[in-house]
């Protein structure tokens, strides 16, 4: 961690819990940080921009699309990092730690990728050197990668990416290891949504995990997305976390949202609370679960409107960022 975060982490530690806001209460539990996705057209909001630089609350930010393949390499080797160095840079003035987000991921890739038809080995040395020179572009810089995103199907075989489909389960390590040579010091994590709690497709990741461990492939993190949805967080949560752990890898909380069904409901909104509680609880609880992001803060700027039509107000933060008792619901996960 560059000398500047350890210096606000101890600082966050000295003070006292009643002034205490969601990043100081993340590390007085004991964890590196709570943060927020963000992203590039965002950044005009200027009450939007005060509150994500808000360090009380977010010591952490991810980049929501802006290091994503097709915004990083749109034409073959050639790469274009304006819009991820403004986050980076962000993260950099702002003093917050930055995760990488993503190196390799089925979604959001230029066409030249989706559609090459590449044979084996030419898909294989594309992952290297996307990798490799995303990766070092931003050495020294990030915290932890995102390098796989998104491998498997909810049933928990493995998703038939334009990757998987060329080169098997190959993609993998070669995209791990070219990070790794790219940045030695950032952690590497394996990322993906619905493996919150036990199942099929927790269980493939954990088998994944102990596969590429035991072939020396570097692999420091399990990422897990939750994007949830009210009232259904699953019970499991903490006893998979620790599953995770148990492997011999950290855990993140990368991509936190609880979406409803609108209206938003004082019912709802109440239930979304106890929702992120038991969240952010499940972290705390498991010693090996490093931090909790939030995807966006403020139902402003949510993904999820876009996605599932009709539902929405999965942010601590309302439309006019205003606090909902969901941020309440993180406080008390930190400090119950
Ligand atoms: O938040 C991102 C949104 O702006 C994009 O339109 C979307 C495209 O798929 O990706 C969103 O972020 C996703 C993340 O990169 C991976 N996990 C699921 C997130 C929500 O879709």
């Amino acid at each position: 961690m560059p000398a500047k975060h350890i210096i606000s982490t101890l600082f966050l530690a000295i003070l006292p819990v009643g002034y205490c806001q969601l990043a100081q209460l993340a590390v007085a539990a004991g964890k590196t940080y709570f943060g927020t996705a963000t992203d590039n057209s965002e950044l005009t909001d200027s009450p939007y921009v005060a509150q994500l630089g808000n360090t009380s609350d977010f010591h952490q930010i991810t980049a929501a699309n802006s290091m994503k393949w097709d915004a990083t390499e749109p034409s073959r080797g050639t790469f274009t990092f304006a819009a991820g160095d403004t986050i980076a840079n962000l993260a950099l003035n702002n003093g917050q730690i930055l995760r990488g987000h993503n190196c390799v991921w089925h979604n959001q890739l230029p066409s030249w990728v989706t559609s090459g038809n590449f044979d084996n080995a030419t898909l294989l040395s594309i992952v290297e050197n996307h990798c490799s020179t995303l990766v070092s572009h931003y050495k020294g810089n990030i915290d932890s990668w995102d390098v796989i995103n998104e491998p498997f199907n909810d049933d928990g075989t493995f998703r038939q990416s334009v990757f998987f489909n060329a080169t098997g389960t190959t993609y993998i390590p070669t995209a791990l290891r070219a990070a790794r040579a790219a940045d030695p010091n950032a952690k590497l994590y394996i990322n993906d949504f619905n493996i919150e709690g036990t199942g099929a497709k927790s269980t493939a990741m954990a088998n994944l995990v102990q596969s590429l461990k035991s072939q020396g492939v570097p692999i420091d993190g399990i990422g897990v997305q939750a994007h949830l949805i009210v009232g259904e967080v699953p019970p499991t949560l903490q006893q998979n976390l620790q599953s995770f752990v148990n492997l011999g890898v950290e855990v993140a909380i990368t991509e936190l949202d609880v979406r409803m069904t609108l209206p938003a409901t004082d019912a709802l909104l109440a239930q979304q609370q106890q929702d992120y509680q038991t969240v952010i609880r499940a972290c705390k609880a498991v010693s090996g679960c490093i931090g909790v992001t939030i995807w966006d803060w403020t139902d402003k700027y949510s993904w999820v409107p876009g996605s599932f039509p009709g539902q929405g107000a999965a942010c601590p933060w309302d439309e006019n960022l205003v606090k909902k008792p969901a941020y309440q619901g993180i406080v008390n996960g930190w400090t119950q």
